[in-house]
């Protein structure tokens, strides 16, 4: 297996509308961003992931692009742009950025010619249909087509109707696509993270789907297209290859089986990709706002199919959330009485997995779920439809807050809590989204000042793993998978055996039937006293060394 930078990379995500404002506007920008560059290579982290920064009328926060080459207003300018990747540089820390061509917004100019006529330069950059050709939906509810008056015609919007699919069908949105990759290249920016990637290719038949379960319709309707893999390889060429970047894919709808297709190193397509397969765990259709629950068998058993799926041959990018997805110290953790050592054991399952790990913004100071009072102090667009329908029909309104509470996505979209000022530091104004009630106990300043504190954990595990390269390129071998409370795996390199153990519960676990490690040393740790190295207390998490020949 080749060993590259992007492979021992840590990657920190951040969401910049909700990082930090600079300017009072209640809204985070690139300057805020840039303000805070110092404390995130103090965290340790290597290569930042920005949400998209480029112009936008935000009807989905940024993922509906009105011009790729220029900057979002409220984010700021270019110019502010070259000084955050100038600084970001100068501290060590590479950027990529947010690359979302499976469409574009309807404001960008191509659109606005698209739908002028049939017959121009750009009438073929989306799809356009006389009549509606079948039944698909959208990801955010609601029909897929939708009728321009101008065009006399349906176009595809797999999003909301303000984010018309791109046709990669036509050549010349791919060379734009190149075009304005290269353009970000040539800044020096160090790679992209793929915005729903996999579902640029489309199945031009238009076969009907079958809604009864969206997230089937995404695996074999929406994603994993004819000609996927072709512009993939093509984009390598045109775009990737002359730098030396790092290409990161959202993957959806691509399943274990399908993902060396995608990130094999003999593939020239993609360097790593996320999966959802445990995102989407629990909820039905892979629907947040249906939340059915899980164990923690079935999330080991993913993590051990996807790594077996991958072994050396390609590579993976590890997260258990992100800008999409309910906070993971609430999701997988328990967020009220053992948040601080649940968030240490995530971040030691983080740090330890074998693959590119991702930390989104707030993690590191254990940031959690939020709870507003009610639906309208909510902003995702892709709680919208749901609504309206639920309204429509006279449904249990308290039920849905309650599920817009538990999965929604602006969990994870509360500003960084930064201080215990009003609204946490994060703007001098009214925030665009509230801050969460908590800030006054969970925030930066007190993060640093507590040496026990989850962010210096944080800051061990980061530069742990960078000392022990075993954690990036060792063998993942797993210890009593059915055991319903305990994570236990090892990774190993010639004689060193480390072995990682993690009480996902609120109570002890005694461990047997495993290796003997009583000889093993202990490394890391989120509890100071350990009595018995065969009992873990509640969410405790431990990393041992052992070196021998033999296990
Ligand atoms: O998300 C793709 C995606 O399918 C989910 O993560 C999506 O947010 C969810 O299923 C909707 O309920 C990417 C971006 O990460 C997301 O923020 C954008 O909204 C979406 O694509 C469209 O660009
Ligand atoms: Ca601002």
């Amino acid at each position: 297996m080749t060993k590259t930078w992007w492979k021992e990379a840590v990657i920190y995500q951040i969401y910049p509308r909700s990082f930090k404002d600079s300017n009072g506007d209640g809204i985070g920008d690139l300057k805020g961003i840039t303000q805070k560059l110092d404390y995130l290579a103090l965290l340790g982290v290597d290569v930042l992931w920005l949400s998209p920064i480029f112009k936008s009328p935000n009807d989905d926060n940024g993922y509906d692009v009105s011009d790729y080459c220029s900057i979002m207003e409220e984010f700021g300018t270019m110019a502010d742009f070259d000084e955050l990747l100038a600084t970001a540089h100068e501290n060590g820390l590479k950027v990529i950025l947010d690359l979302v061509v499976n469409h574009s917004s309807d404001e960008h100019e191509w659109f606005q010619a698209s739908r002028q006529s049939g017959d121009n330069a750009y009438s073929d950059y989306y799809f356009w249909e006389k009549e509606k050709p079948n039944n698909w939906q959208s990801f955010f509810g609601g029909d897929a087509w939708e009728y321009d008056e101008q065009r006399e015609a349906y176009f595809l919007h797999l999003f909301t109707k303000k984010q018309p699919d791109l046709n990669w069908e036509n050549p010349k949105v791919r060379e734009e696509v190149y075009r304005l990759m290269r353009f970000w290249y040539d800044k020096g920016v160090d790679g992209f993270r793929m915005d729903v990637i996999p579902l640029i290719s489309k199945r031009l038949g238009f076969p009907d789907a079958p809604n009864d379960d969206f997230k089937n319709t995404i695996d074999n309707i929406y994603a994993n297209g004819p000609r996927v893999h072709e512009f993939l390889k093509e984009m390598n060429e045109q775009a990737n290859r002359p730098y030396d970047v790092m290409t990161v894919g959202e993957g959806i709808g691509v399943s274990k089986e399908q993902s060396l297709d995608y990130v094999g190193e003999d593939r020239s397509e993609l360097n790593m990709l996320y999966h959802f397969d445990h995102l989407f765990l629990g909820y039905e259709g892979g629907d947040r706002l249906k939340s059915s629950g899980f164990t923690l068998v079935e999330v080991k058993q993913i993590f051990r199919e996807w790594q077996e799926a991958i072994g050396d041959s390609g590579w993976l990018n590890v997260c258990l959330d992100n800008h999409d997805f309910a906070r993971m110290v609430s999701r997988f953790g328990n967020d009220q009485k053992f948040r601080k050592e649940s968030a240490k054991l995530l971040a030691t399952l983080l740090l330890t997995q074998k693959g590119t790990p991702c930390i989104y913004q707030g993690s590191e100071i254990g940031m959690t779920n939020v709870a507003f009072p009610t639906i309208e102090d909510y902003d995702d667009v892709a709680n919208l439809s749901t609504i309206d329908e639920w309204r429509a029909e006279g449904k249990d309104m308290e039920e849905l807050l309650r599920r817009i509470q538990a999965g929604g996505r602006d969990n994870a979209r509360t500003p960084v809590q930064w201080d215990n000022t009003p609204h946490a530091g994060f703007t001098t104004g009214q925030p665009w989204l509230k801050v969460n009630p908590n800030y006054a106990e969970i925030n930066v300043a007190n993060a640093l000042a507590d040496t026990d504190s989850i962010f210096h954990y944080y800051r061990k595990m980061l530069s742990f793993r960078k000392e022990h390269k075993t954690f990036i390129y060792g063998a993942y071998i797993e210890y009593l998978p059915n055991h319903p409370a305990v994570y236990f795996y090892e990774r190993a390199a010639e004689d060193k055996h480390y072995l990682i153990l993690l009480n996902f519960s609120d109570s002890t676990q005694t461990i047997f039937g495993v290796p003997d490690f009583s000889k093993a040393a202990l490394l890391i740790g989120n509890y100071k006293i350990i009595e018995n190295k065969k009992r873990l207390a509640p969410w405790e998490a431990r990393v041992y060394l052992l070196e021998v020949d033999t296990i």
